[in-house]
């Protein structure tokens, strides 16, 4: 490692000791960095990645709330907002049982990056609980969000801090604390992205992360003269990325082979056409049921407790959560002929395998660029929020397609070496930074 590197991170261990996560996130960002801040001394004068990885706030709070029993339940309620040089903190909120305070500073500071790529003014920003809403009922998550809201509603805001989804939050947690802030502040306002149609939410919000995950793709394959149509390809996870990743996979000629929820991965050789995906979206969004239903219905494969690298496929989307690749699953995607990797989920691959997928040389597109079709997306219902003026599917879809094209073309600009590979980690880095990073300087030291 770089000695510059190694200094680097000791400080940052020493100051934010046991949140792994973060220190993986703010580590791959460094490796990046530091030959570029060479280049550019006034970056370090100005002391910008001690700062950039110092959260401006972190906010914890007390979530107290009566299950259906009647009893008191007790979570804890965060909000990171990390940087807001370029526009109000934005980034989702993830009810998960495995989120701490490292998971939600790691997801904060890459959304400092990816948001800025996006093109649109938004600040970085994360949040969430280790609330567990599977098992509970409709009740119980209502009343856990308004819990949730009674406190957030002082900390954010339409100019402020925008919050949306993330794992194990969709469009009915958004509904419960939208309902709640609404009333709190006596304000019809954008406050939170990922809303319902009817009020206010945009069209196309709920696909713009699996879409813009397959649209990255895309354009990666398009660099070596190729395309989706007929490739195989894995997709882990059932969620609102991985749904939407499959439907815009088949519709542009590829073939979802997988898909895997946290008790195991169906492999289904014959693809997911769209009645298949229609039953993945009412067993999961509706019954919230599991993938293993999915196996029993249509006589594939079940893997328990496995996740889907061990299938043979040309194209790999992680689309579950963080280090769900690791380098024995990398190794194995590259043996069995896998040529590009386009992440739709935050930092699924660990660092050992993003090098095993460095070194193959294949097309490795990083969440930060590859999934930030989702808050670009938002960004673009915060616009049709302030205008007070909604766009159709088409005019959304364009603007998405148009973002994902300049993430890639940022990529291309900052990430290409001298033998004509595309590295799209440095890519996806250096170009998040140097907007943040000029904005910070412009603004003074505050
Ligand atoms: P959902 O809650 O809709 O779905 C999450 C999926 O991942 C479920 O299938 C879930 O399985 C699985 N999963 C979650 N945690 C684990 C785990 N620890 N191990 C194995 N599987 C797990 O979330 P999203 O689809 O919204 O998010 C998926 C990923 O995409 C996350 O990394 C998120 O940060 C990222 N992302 C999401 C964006 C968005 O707009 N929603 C935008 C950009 C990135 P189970 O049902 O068993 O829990
Ligand atoms: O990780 C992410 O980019 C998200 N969960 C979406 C954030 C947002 O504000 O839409």
């Amino acid at each position: 490692m770089d000695p510059r590197v190694q200094q680097f991170m000791a400080m940052i261990k020493a100051k934010n000791p046991g949140e792994n996560e973060f220190h993986q996130a703010v580590q791959e960002v460094t490796e990046s960095l530091i030959p570029f801040i060479d280049e550019n001394p006034k970056y370090r004068h100005a002391k910008i990645l001690e700062r950039i990885a110092e959260p401006e706030r972190v906010i914890l709070f007390r979530v107290p709330w009566l299950d259906d029993k009647g009893e008191i339940q007790i979570n804890k309620g965060y909000r990171i907002e990390m940087n807001s040089a370029i526009g109000p903190y934005k980034g989702g909120l993830r009810f998960h049982p495995t989120v701490n305070l490292g998971i939600l500073k790691f997801l904060a500071f890459e959304q400092v990056f990816k948001n800025s790529l996006t093109t649109l003014p938004m600040g970085g920003g994360k949040g969430g609980s280790d609330f567990d809403p599977k098992g509970k009922s409709d009740n119980e998550v209502m009343r856990f969000c308004q819990s949730f809201m009674c406190e957030l509603f002082r900390h954010i805001g339409p100019d402020t801090d925008v919050p949306a989804g993330d794992i194990g939050v969709g469009g009915r947690e958004v509904g419960y604390m939208f309902g709640m802030y609404k009333r709190l502040r006596n304000e019809f306002t954008g406050v939170l992205t990922g809303k319902g149609i009817e009020w206010g939410g945009s069209l196309i919000r709920p696909e713009a992360t699996g879409y813009g995950a397959t649209y990255f793709a895309a354009e990666m394959l398009a660099t070596r003269g190729d395309s989706i149509k007929d490739k195989i390809v894995a997709i882990s996870g059932s969620g609102n990325v991985a749904q939407f990743a499959t439907e815009k996979v088949t519709e542009m000629g590829g073939k979802v082979v997988t898909l895997s929820d946290s008790d195991g991965t169906i492999y289904d050789p014959k693809g997911i056409d769209r009645e298949k995906l229609n039953y993945v979206m009412e067993l999961k969004n509706v019954k919230r049921g599991r993938m293993k239903d999915y196996a029993e219905k249509y006589g594939v494969e079940y893997f328990e407790g496995k996740r889907p690298w061990m299938v043979k496929c040309d194209i790999a989307m992680p689309n579950a959560t963080q280090n769900e690749i690791d380098e024995n699953d990398a190794k194995m995607l590259v043996k069995n002929g896998c040529v590009c990797v386009s992440e739709g989920a935050n930092m699924p691959s660990t660092p050992e395998a993003v090098e095993v997928f460095l070194k193959a040389g294949i097309l490795y597109g990083p969440g930060k660029a590859a999934n930030a079709g989702g808050v670009a997306t938002s960004g673009l219902e915060m616009t049709q929020n302030s205008m007070r003026l909604p766009w159709s599917r088409e005019e959304v879809d364009s603007r998405l397609q148009t973002i994902m094209k300049n993430i890639h073309a940022t990529c291309v600009k900052y990430g290409s070496k001298d033998n004509g590979f595309i590295n799209y980690v440095d890519g996806a880095n250096i170009g998040g930074f140097v907007k943040v990073a000029n904005a910070m300087i412009a603004q003074g030291v505050v």
